[in-house]
């Protein structure tokens, strides 16, 4: 009860529900650490909605509002227009869903925020299922996954929806990845999102679920590495829709990645090489605009 924060502990609490090796306690763990304890969560149905706890016990030091599962993202512009009214221009607003509450349900609702240019930073911590209520196939899951929804034969056969290209489609100020085994990458680009004031900031995070996706809670930051080295999950940054920059070069084949995860044990040779076709498409695509931007900055200063 108003008890003052001691953020030398972080803005954390030690235990919480989590399942062993959740990768969205790992991320909320980096993002409260640039994000700071002037930082108002709207958290809708999702495991992090359990996680961060029911009223009145919370796993966290920072103000945490609970939204139905399709508005995040528009409770979040509320909450920012509440705080201005009051003068209170310091406090950032931060939806934090996961991919159901994002690439689904959310879309609308995120889409809105976006279009209007609201001022907030919408965090997707991406699981790549519906995990809170048994592993059910999102648009987020990737081509080749078994989910209870996906199972046997049936694992999934189209591709995982590219939500970065669609924000970026919104020409919001600022859109990044981010990977909870990058914690630096990961910092500095929440500290950019908090600081990018007047409009929408959307950050993609990876965030492993052991649970989910069979394997060993020890390997969450392991696998999650493995995204980000095979390509699988490229760490980048859009501004204003247009501008991209590439953060990192992968190094090793999506077998590597692939094969380590029960979720995609059953995967034959034809099947990886698919995935690692469309993977080699999809880099080469943000590499593209990476170029694009170069010669447009250039363009411009010698203007
Ligand atoms: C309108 C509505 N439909 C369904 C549900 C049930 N529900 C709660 S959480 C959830 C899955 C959430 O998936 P995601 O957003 O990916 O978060 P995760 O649980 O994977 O962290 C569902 C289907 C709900 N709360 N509200
Ligand atoms: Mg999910």
């Amino acid at each position: 009860m108003n008890e003052p924060i001691n953020t030398d502990r972080g803005l954390t609490y030690p235990g919480n529900v989590g399942c062993p090796g959740c990768g969205a306690n790992i991320a909320i763990n980096h993002a409260l650490r640039a994000l700071g304890e002037k930082t108002v969560l709207v958290i809708p149905a999702c495991c992090y909605a359990i996680v961060s706890g029911p009223y009145p016990q919370t796993a966290l030091r920072v103000s945490i509002l609970h939204s139905a599962f399709a508005c995040s993202a528009v409770m979040a512009s509320g909450v920012r227009a509440g705080l201005d009214m009051q003068g209170d221009t310091e406090t950032t607003v931060v939806a934090w869903a996961g991919d159901g509450g994002t690439f689904d349900i959310g879309l609308q609702s995120l889409s809105g925020a976006a279009e209007r240019n609201d001022d907030i930073v919408f965090v997707c911590y991406d699981n790549e299922a519906y995990m809170n209520t048994g592993v059910q196939r999102s648009s987020s899951t990737p081509y080749g996954t078994r989910t209870t929804t996906t199972p046997g034969a049936g694992w999934k056969k189209t591709g995982k929806k590219n939500i970065m290209e669609i924000m970026a489609a919104h020409r919001i100020p600022y859109a990044a990845t981010a990977n909870i085994a990058y914690p630096d990458d990961f910092v500095r680009k929440f500290a950019r999102a908090r600081d990018t004031r007047g409009g929408t900031r959307f950050i993609h995070v990876y965030s492993s679920c052991p649970t989910g996706w069979g394997v060993p809670s020890s390997h969450a930051v392991k696998i999650a590495r493995l995204a980000t080295r095979t390509d699988v999950f490229p760490l980048y940054e859009i501004e204003h829709g247009t501008d991209y920059t590439l953060n990192t070069e992968g190094d090793l084949p999506v077998g590597d990645y692939l094969s380590v995860q029960g979720r995609f044990r059953h995967l034959d040779d034809k099947a990886q090489a698919l995935i690692q076709h469309e993977v080699d498409r999809d880099l080469a695509l943000i590499k593209e605009r990476v170029a694009a931007t170069q010669v447009r900055r250039a363009f411009s200063k010698s203007a």
